[in-house]
């Protein structure tokens, strides 16, 4: 019984072989799975469930494959792809997660997120969310015309980038309490999240004078020759990376 973690493949056609290696992995790996969690910025971005183009076909395709062989897939938005909507869900048969989901994963409690939402100290990034997040401006954004929109979305990638130059790299990464204060409200065991692309997993302290830990685990992003797999069975969890 084993369960699938991946997230920031961040899919776009500039980059194929990140769409070939994880469409091996739905035609091999996945097909045995329990479940496959992808847990944000799956594609470079996403302007609305009306684009078009091969590599939407294909991924669509593949994960409405998987579903039919009976292996659910669940999704929770990432910073690139927070408009993936309900006509991609329904196309596809994933299942769209809220920002925090718990799951029990062999008697632990397990919270899954993108990742972004424990940046705090990352203050332009919270205020720009809080704004892009809102539903009136996502509905308007929507009823642009696509050119439109993929102008709009590369005009702020390119804003992200400059700006993530003169931010200090602590900056971008959790906040260690504020996490612990998610963890504690969760009543949660285990953390697994993506979005700073630094795979690792840590033994966190729920507050400087427990003893207690929680175990974080963060997914990394993918290349064209190398993936980020996180797997959990019975035996414990690994990561896989080719
Ligand atoms: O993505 P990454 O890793 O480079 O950086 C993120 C944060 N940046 C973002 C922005 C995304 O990269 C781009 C999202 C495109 C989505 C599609 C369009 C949707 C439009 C919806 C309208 C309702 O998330 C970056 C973090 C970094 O992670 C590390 O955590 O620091 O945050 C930022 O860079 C945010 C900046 O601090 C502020 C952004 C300024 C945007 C200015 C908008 C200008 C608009 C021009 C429009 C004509
Ligand atoms: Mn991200």
């Amino acid at each position: 019984m084993t369960y699938y973690f991946i997230s920031d493949l961040h899919l776009s056609e500039s980059q194929p072989e990140i769409t070939e290696n994880f469409l091996q992995f739905l035609h091999q790996k996945a097909p045995l799975a329990k479940a496959v969690y992808i847990l944000g910025d799956f594609f470079d971005f996403w302007i609305g469930d009306d684009e078009q183009s091969e590599l939407i076909t294909k991924v669509k395709h593949a994960l409405s494959q998987l579903s039919q062989q009976g292996v659910p897939s669940y999704f929770i938005c990432g910073n690139r792809d927070f408009l993936l909507g309900k006509d991609f869900a329904k196309e596809t048969g994933i299942t769209l997660l809220p920002d925090y989901h718990l799951i029990d994963l062999f008697g632990k409690k397990t919270l899954l997120c993108h990742g972004d939402t424990l940046c705090i100290d990352d203050v332009s990034y919270q205020k720009f969310r809080k704004i892009v997040h809102k539903k009136w401006l996502q509905w308007l954004f929507l009823r642009l015309p696509l050119k439109k929109r993929v102008n709009i979305a590369q005009k702020i990638r390119s804003k992200s980038r400059q700006g993530k130059q003169s931010k200090a790299v602590e900056i971008m990464d959790v906040n260690p309490e504020f996490t612990a204060q998610i963890m504690q409200q969760h009543q949660a065991e285990w953390l697994i999240h993506g979005h700073t692309h630094q795979q690792d997993i840590h033994f966190c302290k729920f507050s400087p004078k427990s003893d207690r830990l929680f175990t974080r685990i963060v997914l990394g992003d993918w290349h064209k020759d190398r993936v980020s797999i996180l797997t959990i069975n019975e035996q414990g969890f690994t990561f896989e990376n080719n």
